[in-house]
């Protein structure tokens, strides 16, 4: 079995170090050069726990080799991204090339999986018919489906052997040639239904996830104004057997939980209103954390300027920035405040990003955690205490140890739960009245 993957992104990449690992011959595009060149000599180009060591054996076995065009194969899984347009519609452009990138290799009797997350029937109304533009007769000459991932970045390599797959296939032999290809790794059930239902299952389990983050948000808002500490509280309705309630932050980000529901949305814009309503209020939570940090430390006051933030990557122990409320919150920070920003995990360049914790806390008046990192986790509050200038930790994600830090002279605000009254002080420090 010869298997060409297009798109070595965040899932392409290990999907195709996953089959190569099991024996499957891989070839891997990616129709940017660099990151085949870093691949081909051995390194991966994102983070993710125990994939470099299986990249290393999966080339050491010669299973696996790379190019920036495809080759022919028995199957082609296509995972390349699909952003939003800024109208929030869904931009189908590198699925479209990345089809269109297959049809000279395409022969009878291969098998073609589309993986990336789409709007309800594309592989019917856009994928098809640029097959059919082949010389073969898709629906007897090829196989199709659709097989969406459902992986979580950061436990990537577990979930894709161990979850469940749904395969959606173009007929059954279409989902039954799709199912037994990835029984190479899959673990998990392997479910088979039609291919839009199988693209609706995908955007339904984020968005799912999208609503009941708004809601969570949506409490810590509550629960500011009513007095009461939201975290507590969504940990206590949590011990009911049928309630799971999503925690508060500063919004949400990643190329996932931010864009699908769009794509529901755009399929039925006037019935989609919950949808609708959990992307507004999602979308909403940066601007919420930079006027409570307006509200925090004023930023007309000369003396009281520098912000420490904490965090860039869109959730913890990642080094993935895309859609993250971060990166929001520190453009929106930028004009009234000096940012230190630090975050271990990522390696982009950011204006006013620093290399370690203590510079970026050095003389600060301020800490802002927005990312929920290990690291900041262990932060010593002691030591930190000695290098900043003013003692408030804002924490959007209930990460720290509120006891250890209040012992270490912090005052220590969490997101959703009563802000402390705070008035300055002397000399720049800033100083808790409740
Ligand atoms: N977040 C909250 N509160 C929560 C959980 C998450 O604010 O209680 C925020 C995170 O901080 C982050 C965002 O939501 O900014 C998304 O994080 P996530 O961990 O919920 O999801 P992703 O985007 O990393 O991965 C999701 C997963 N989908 C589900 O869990 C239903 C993953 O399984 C999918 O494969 C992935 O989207 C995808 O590629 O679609």
């Amino acid at each position: 079995m010869k298997l060409c993957v297009i798109g070595l992104g965040y899932i392409g990449l290990p999907t195709a170090i996953m089959f190569a690992k099991y024996n499957v011959d891989v070839y891997g595009v990616d129709i940017n050069s660099d990151i085949i060149e870093r691949l081909s000599s051995g390194h991966i180009h994102i983070e993710e726990p125990g994939l470099q060591e299986m990249l290393e054996d999966a080339l050491h076995a010669k299973k696996l080799s790379f190019g920036v065009l495809p080759v022919e194969a028995d199957a082609f899984i296509i995972s390349v991204p699909t952003p939003i347009n800024s109208d929030k519609s869904a931009n189908l452009d590198y699925v479209i090339q990345a089809t269109e990138s297959i049809l000279p290799y395409i022969k009878k009797g291969n098998l073609v999986i589309l993986e990336s997350t789409v709007p309800p029937r594309t592989i019917e109304d856009v994928v098809l018919p640029i097959l059919s533009r082949s010389k073969l007769n898709v629906l007897r000459d090829l196989y199709v489906a659709h097989s969406p991932e459902r992986v979580l970045p950061g436990k990537l390599l577990e979930e894709l052997v161990n979850n469940d797959r749904i395969v959606g296939g173009i007929n059954q032999e279409s989902s039954e040639k799709t199912a037994e290809l990835y029984r190479s790794f899959v673990k998990g059930n392997i479910h088979i239904t039609d291919a839009t239902t199988a693209e609706m299952v995908k955007l339904m389990e984020n968005t799912y996830r999208d609503v009941n983050i708004a809601y969570a948000n949506e409490l810590a808002k509550i629960a500011e104004h009513v007095g009461f500490n939201v975290w507590e509280a969504i940990d206590l309705a949590n011990c009911h057997p049928r309630v799971n309630i999503h925690k508060p932050g500063p919004g949400v980000g990643g190329h996932c939980i931010a864009v699908d529901p769009w794509f529901i949305y755009e399929s039925a814009p006037s019935l989609a209103n919950l949808v609708h309503t959990s992307r507004t209020i999602n979308d909403g939570m940066p601007k919420f954390v930079v006027n409570k940090m307006k509200h925090l430390l004023p930023s007309n006051n000369k003396n009281l300027k520098t912000v420490a933030v904490l965090g860039l990557a869109f959730k913890g122990n990642i080094d993935d920035m895309r859609e993250s409320p971060a990166v929001e919150i520190v453009e929106q920070l930028r004009d009234d405040y000096n940012l230190q920003i630090y975050d271990p995990h990522v390696k982009e360049y950011i204006t006013g990003r620093k290399d370690t914790l203590a510079e970026a806390v050095h003389g600060a008046d301020v800490i802002l955690i927005l990312t929920d990192h290990n690291e900041f986790k262990q932060i010593d509050p002691k030591e930190i205490a000695s290098i900043a200038r003013g003692s408030l930790v804002f924490d959007t994600r209930n990460v720290v140890d509120q006891q250890k830090w209040s012992e270490a002279g912090f005052v220590h605000y969490v997101l959703g739960q009563q802000s402390p009254n705070l008035c300055k002080m002397g000399s720049g420090y800033i100083e808790a009245t409740r």
